[in-house]
């Protein structure tokens, strides 16, 4: 019998458990283990099977590391088949996350018991696939046609009181898997219950598959594994079973080989390796029991909501009481939309505003706060001067962080005593909502100091990730340049309404230029000024366009124009009729001929760009591996997640074709397009940047 799933005889019932931690994934050993499980109950005579999982979860799902190798027998579908024809009365029993595969092998049993906190889930089209052992066939035979889209092309986790409500499952008890499992199996013997197998129910009701489809392929912006699930269930709606679970294979053959699903499950992969550094292996972070935030505006106060909400308490300083007013009333605006989506109750949202939120205008209520977080205005003056007040205030071992963007977290640890406590924490805008969070680890900073750094991201929801010191760290570094790439676009002949299309076409949440305009054309305007001032190296191409919009009082969304005119809303962008004429008043000036440009090759211009600039960041050390870039990306930039982040899109597509594109363009502009040395060097060597992953993880 298979080490991953522990057959024990209980009277007249086979119990079946699954071990194979961390989530009992249904690998190879599981698969086979509980195979065998069903025909020795059979063969010994047993007249009920249970399934339950040991530890802490029913099965989680398919073993996803085993996907895109050779799949080996007995494979899941099959033994779904097998688990629900057994003449033996098979009972499920359902603690933690019955997702995926893990759901798919409690459909297949007769009858499913779960604890109140069970959570179920059929969360493939997050991976890139749809659920493949049955789930698209045995989910709207059970919940409905509506409930089993909603279920399947969302991927949500159903809570057990709502599963039971849809007729996922049939009870909810409290008490060990085990333990309620035998008693309902018992139970269900004793009364003579009937094997009940999902595959015989009535075919789910029809609905207008052609519109649902289309609407949830409209909604994934180019993801295709939600709406081709649609199609799925459609089998279930109008074929046989057997047909349906056919139809559901080719289905599932055609996702599981498409480069959406490598996007998907590197993403996924990706994600849980960021966290994982060895410098912070042994390492033990510092308790973190009360933060301080300097500044709320909407950085500070999009920190003190995230903090709040995690329970932690909040002292927060502003210049003067009306500034820690207005302070407070943008936090409780974030809290009442916590309140508005019922995460938080009225009681607790009085609470936090009320109770857990101080204000203070004076540093000496810093003293014994254990981790404190600047967000105030970006400027190096202003910022040594806030540090310093925090190093005479603060209690030794307290944690100074700053939210900074872009500038030198060294030189703001220099103007302290105590350099090894300072560190990064740069959020991103709206603070409670983005889950990314970059820990800029600086020369001195100690290695506890990073690990409380990824301790309160953990706290606070975020996906955190290790980047070093440099202008811009990881991810406005490389935006900076890919958004250059873009500015020469405009000048050479492009349009910002074309790169907008093209690269929303492409997958990402919005076009470059829409994103100026939400987040204020003032920025930019800023860095631009700032550059100018620290004298740009004369090689680098230079247009004006974008200051004389802000120059005219444009500064975006906030104004009601910038690239777009937002007088009908923020969601019906029109073209603003003032850009064109800036644009070609640059053209005209630096004596270019504007030419056509295809999407291709703008999404081509522009990733390449992102790219080479990823490469220098890992080739420096800044973001220890891909990965970490791909993640930025994907948490802090609307990359698309279907594509897995920059790198992953790098490697698919072929990293020597990329290079020898940025060499062709470097004829153009040799200054603009240096190769990076360390794309050269995996050209050079035939390796890739998931090779690179890979040694460094
Ligand atoms: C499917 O079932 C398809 C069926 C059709 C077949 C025909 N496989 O997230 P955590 C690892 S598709 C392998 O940190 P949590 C994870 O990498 C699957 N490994 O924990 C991590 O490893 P590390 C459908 C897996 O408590 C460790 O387990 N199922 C799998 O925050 C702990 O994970 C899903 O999509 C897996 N399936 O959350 C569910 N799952 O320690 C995917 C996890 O080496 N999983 N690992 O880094 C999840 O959503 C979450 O992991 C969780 C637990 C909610 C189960």
């Amino acid at each position: 019998m298979s080490e991953a799933v522990r057959y024990e005889r209980v009277g007249d019932v086979a119990v079946l458990a699954v071990n194979n931690p961390p989530v009992n994934a249904l690998g190879h050993a599981v698969r086979a283990g509980l195979q065998e499980g069903i025909e020795r109950a059979e063969k010994e005579g047993a007249r009920a099977v249970l399934i339950y999982g040991e530890g802490r979860t029913f099965p989680a799902g398919a073993d996803i590391r085993e996907f895109g190798k050779p799949p080996q027998p007995p494979h899941l579908p099959e033994l779904c088949n097998r688990i629900e024809s057994s003449p033996l009365l098979v009972v499920s029993s359902i603690h933690g996350t019955a997702l995926g595969g893990g759901l798919e092998v409690a459909l297949s049993t007769h009858y499913r018991i779960a604890v109140p906190s069970a959570k179920v889930g059929l969360p493939e089209v997050h991976l890139g696939i749809l659920p493949g052992a049955g789930g698209t066939q045995r989910l709207p035979r059970v919940a409905g046609t509506e409930k089993a889209i909603e279920m399947i092309t969302t991927g949500r986790h159903v809570g057990a009181k709502e599963a039971l409500e849809a007729g996922i499952i049939d009870r909810i008890e409290d008490g060990d898997p085990r333990e309620i499992g035998l008693a309902y199996a018992n139970e269900l013997l004793e009364q003579g219950a009937p094997r009940r197998p999902v595959s015989e129910m009535p075919a789910p009701a029809p609905a207008d598959f052609d519109a649902i489809y289309n609407a949830t392929l409209k909604k994934g912006r180019g993801q295709l594994s939600p709406a081709v699930a649609v199609r799925a269930v459609q089998a279930a709606s109008e074929l046989p079973f057997d047909e349906g679970l056919r139809r559901e294979r080719e289905l599932f053959m055609e996702l599981m080989n498409s480069d959406q699903r490598e996007g998907l499950i590197h993403a996924f992969f990706a994600e849980r390796a960021v966290g994982k550094l060895p410098e912070l292996e042994g390492v033990s972070p510092r308790p973190v029991n009360k933060l301080g935030v300097i500044g709320g505006g909407t950085m500070g106060a999009g920190i003190a909501t995230a903090a709040l909400l995690s329970g932690l308490p909040v002292v927060l300083l502003e210049m003067s009481d009306e500034a820690a007013q207005a302070a407070k009333a943008r936090i409780a605006g974030n809290l009442q939309g916590a309140l508005k989506r019922g995460k938080i109750s009225q009681e607790q949202f009085e609470q936090l505003t009320e109770k857990a939120l101080t204000l203070t205008t004076s540093y000496d209520d810093l003293a014994d706060v254990d981790l404190v977080i600047e967000a105030v205005f970006e400027d190096m003056d202003v910022k040594k001067k806030v540090f310093a007040q925090l190093d005479a205030v603060c209690k030794p071992g307290a944690v100074l962080a700053s939210n900074t963007s872009y500038l030198n977290i060294d030189e703001i640890a220099a103007t302290t005593s105590r350099p090894q406590d300072v560190i990064g924490l740069h959020f991103f805008s709206p603070a409670h909502v983005m889950k990314l969070l970059e820990i800029v680890v600086g020369d001195k900073t100690a290695p506890d100091v990073v690990a409380t750094g990824f301790a309160l991201g953990k706290r606070l929801g975020k996906v955190s990730v290790r980047a070093g010191v440099c202008d811009g760290f990881i991810g406005n570094r490389i935006l900076a340049t890919y958004r250059t790439a873009a500015d020469h676009m405009i000048l050479d002949g492009a349009t910002p309404y074309q790169i907008d299309e093209a690269l929303e076409a492409f997958g990402f949440a919005m076009g470059p230029f829409a994103v100026s305009d939400l987040a204020g054309l003032d920025i930019g305007w800023a860095v631009r000024k700032r550059k100018r001032a620290e004298g740009m190296d004369p090689r680098a191409r230079d247009s004006t366009y974008a200051d004389k919009l802000c120059e005219a009082g444009h500064f975006g969304q906030k104004t009601g124009k910038g690239f777009y005119d937002y007088s009908d809303g923020p969601r019906n962008r029109k073209p603003n009729p003032e850009v064109m004429p800036l644009i070609e008043a640059d053209r005209a000036a630096q004596g270019i001929t504007p030419r056509e440009f295809t999407d291709e090759e703008i999404v081509r211009r522009y990733m390449a760009a992102m790219v080479n600039e990823a490469a220098k960041v890992v080739g420096e050390g800044i973001a220890r591996r891909p990965l970490d870039v791909d993640v930025t990306l994907l948490y802090g930039y609307g990359f698309p997640r279907y594509r897995g982040g920059p790198m992953k899109w790098a490697d698919m597509q072929g990293l020597p074709g990329l290079l020898a594109d940025i060499q062709e363009w470097a004829k153009e502009d040799d200054y603009f397009w240096q190769p990076a040395p360390l794309l050269e060097q995996l050209v050079a060597e035939g390796k890739t940047f998931d090779d690179l992953n890979k040694e460094k993880s």
